[in-house]
């Protein structure tokens, strides 16, 4: 099966956790947006839910499909999230933001009861650290910043690399939030809480990739079938 129809068996399995009256967090990529799409089939059909979209590419696409939104001002408490990872390990810790969205990912997971992670079962690592690790700065003092994370990656010994816009390679990508993101080639993430706790600490740091005890769930689809994790 391709990584595609990987991606799509995962998403269908979530859409199957949800329920009427559900008050969602609704992720953003491209394994949830199998999730969104398959969700909008559902609302048309009857399901009664509401969701919060984690970027604006999720909010169109969720608009298209006809799913009602909140936010989380007219709904702080959601009941459940469902969205993809770049990586995950054993203990349910993720890295996320390959797609840049990881800011409002992280607010929504957290004000959720439930996160459940849609991806092929590729995501699946030992140690977390392979895929780049993506830092979302403020873009005042960026080069201070820069520095400044780059002391506390040293033990990494590796630089940070300013994400550019994949249509304009001279112009950095922006966020959702107006923020940049650096990426840091990281290898291997020994100890994820530590590195989490040094980066929030730099003045100019927005957020990080590292998403850890937001989890509660995993659903990963294989050529094997479908594995699920937790709740
Ligand atoms: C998003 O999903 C991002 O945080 C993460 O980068 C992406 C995973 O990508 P995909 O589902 O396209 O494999 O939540």
């Amino acid at each position: 099966m391709s990584g595609d129809d990987l991606k799509r068996m995962a998403a269908a399995r979530a859409v199957e956790a949800v329920t009427d009256g559900m008050r969602l967090g609704l992720g953003t990529g491209s394994t949830a947006h199998h999730f969104v799409a398959l969700l909008g089939e559902k609302v048309r059909g009857g399901l009664k839910v509401t969701g919060v979209p984690t970027s604006e590419a999720t909010r169109a696409q969720a608009l298209a499909e006809g799913i009602p939104l909140t936010t989380l001002d007219e709904t702080p408490g959601l009941d459940l999230t469902v969205d993809g990872a770049d990586e995950l390990d054993a203990t349910l810790r993720l890295i996320k933001g390959g797609g840049g969205a990881l800011l409002r990912e992280k607010i929504v997971a957290a004000a959720s009861t439930r996160m459940i992670v849609i991806a092929d079962a590729s995501k699946k690592v030992e140690t977390l650290g392979r895929f780049a690790l993506p830092i979302e700065v403020n873009p005042f003092g960026l080069e201070a910043t820069r520095r400044a994370v780059a002391h506390v990656l040293e033990t990494h010994g590796l630089p940070t690399t300013l994400r550019l816009r994949t249509a304009a390679k001279d112009k950095a990508f922006v966020t959702d939030g107006g923020h940049f993101i650096l990426d840091a080639e990281l290898g291997a993430i020994d100890a994820p809480e530590a590195l989490a706790e040094a980066l929030v600490a730099v003045p100019g740091v927005v957020e990080h990739g590292l998403f850890i005890g937001l989890a509660t769930g995993a659903i990963l689809a294989g050529d094997d079938g479908v594995v699920e994790y937790g709740t």
